[in-house]
């Protein structure tokens, strides 16, 4: 199987517009210059960036209401990665791909990460799934999973964990993320303290599973499908949970698995402080755990996030190296088109944090200039930065305006008429 697009295709896209982008790039680096800014240097970074796609976001999400499947949308592992590929041979930023057990199991693990390759892709953290019940599966996690009162149930989920790190070594994955649905609806429904007790024991159980060079990063969540509490409910629970494990477990930061309002930008550098920043899950929201668009809501937030990153990679602490992931729900839109376009939200956040005058910033908040500090911030946002991506994407192999090469593709149209159709129903969130 070869690559799903041509590179030809890809080429005769981009050829028309080379020599507008050209113009844009030359004219921007001009303005950098002025700045001090080197527009190579930037370039270089983002070429450099890779975020991984989320297996299942190549499929048309849905809430818990209804799911509305598009003709043509993969329905197993295999046209995922296909799917995947796509995403990747546009956008250069994406080479490898988030599985989640059991929706994606196989037989053959071997035979996927050389399907994968043969994609250009690899593999990221693996997921496990302790938050539904599988058909024929011996005891349900109806009343929790890692920190269930059941010690039969708790054994199965870590069991399930611990297959999935087995999976991800099959395919050359390096972390696990955990994320458990437990909690409860009613206060007395469960003690707050004793779950949390059961949950680290579990974890231990796992975290003694992992090889040498894994992690384990923790995925904390605030509500839903719990809705009074959750037991790793924040990142206070997430880090002292990862402090607790040891040095392979840290934190993993959905970006919509906060209270309304919280400053995650902050929380990002806490973690961080404290070496325990491992990952991301990037989305973007209005009300909750919405797993809209990355920087489709609140730009500027992710903007923030990025700065706290390159301040991070300034002055790194041991162990920083965080596993960037989308996690998305695309219920009314084709999923390639939204991942092309969170891919590039995520790009041009970082390259706007690139473009921050450190020295500027620094010397601001060291005298309490606070309107220069801000302004040092400022100045970076309003930038421009399309044509660096867009650079970058073509001087990679990649599209100059990847949705407009993709829809001229026919990928979909081409899909619908092989796949089988998907059915109907509740879509996961
Ligand atoms: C839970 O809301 C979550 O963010 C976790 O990362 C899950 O693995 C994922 O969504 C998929 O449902
Ligand atoms: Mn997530």
């Amino acid at each position: 199987m070869g690559l799903p697009l041509t590179e030809e295709a890809i080429a005769s896209h981009n050829a028309p517009r080379h020599e507008a982008l050209a113009d844009e790039y030359d004219s921007l680096g001009r303005a950098l210059a002025r700045r001090g800014v080197d527009i190579a240097a930037v370039k270089a970074k983002v070429a450099g960036f890779s975020v991984a796609l989320p297996s299942w976001g190549s499929g048309v999400g849905g809430t818990r209401f209804a799911k509305f499947p598009i003709p043509g949308e993969p329905t197993d592992i295999h046209e995922k990665l296909e799917d995947c590929a796509v995403v990747q041979q546009l956008s250069r930023a994406t080479p490898r791909v988030s599985p989640h057990f059991p929706w994606d199991f196989v037989d053959d693990y071997d035979g996927l990460r050389q399907e994968a390759a043969a994609l250009g892709l690899g593999f990221d953290a693996v997921n496990s799934n302790t938050f539904q019940d599988q058909p024929g599966q011996p005891r349900s996690y109806r009343h929790g999973s890692l920190t269930s009162t059941d010690a039969g149930v708790r054994a199965q989920a870590v069991e399930h964990n611990i297959e999935c790190i087995e999976i991800g070594r099959k395919l050359g994955s390096q972390a696990l993320t955990v994320w458990v649905g437990d909690g409860t609806n009613f206060p007395g429904q469960q003690s707050l303290g004793a779950s949390l007790d059961r949950y680290l024991d579990s974890a231990a159980s796992i975290y003694a599973a992992l090889p040498g060079d894994w992690r384990m990063l923790l995925e904390h969540k605030m509500f839903e499908p719990a809705f009074y509490s959750t037991v790793i409910s924040d990142w206070g629970s997430s880090i002292l949970a990862a402090q607790e494990l040891g040095p392979k477990a840290q934190c993993l930061v959905d970006l919509g698995h906060h209270a309304p309002n919280v400053n995650i930008e902050q929380i990002v550098a806490r973690l961080h402080r404290f070496g325990k920043l491992g990952g991301f899950h990037f989305n973007d929201s209005k009300y909750g755990d919405d797993d809209l668009d990355s920087g489709s809501i609140n730009p500027h937030q992710l903007f923030l996030v990025f700065n706290e990153l390159v301040e991070a990679e300034l002055n790194p602490r041991q162990g920083f190296d965080p596993a960037y992931m989308i996690d998305q729900s695309h219920n009314v839109t084709d999923p390639i088109e939204s991942m092309l376009s969170s891919a590039e939200a995520i790009l041009g956040a970082y390259a706007k944090a690139l473009l921050v005058d450190r020295e500027a910033l620094t010397a601001a908040q060291q005298a309490n200039d606070v309107m220069m500090g801000f302004q040092a911030l400022r100045q970076a946002y309003r930038t421009d930065v399309t044509p660096i991506l867009a650079m970058a994407r073509a001087e990679a192999g990649g599209a100059i305006d990847a949705i407009t090469a993709y829809r001229a593709s026919g990928w979909r149209e081409r899909k619908a008429q092989q796949r089988k159709p998907v059915g109907l129903g509740a879509g996961i969130v």
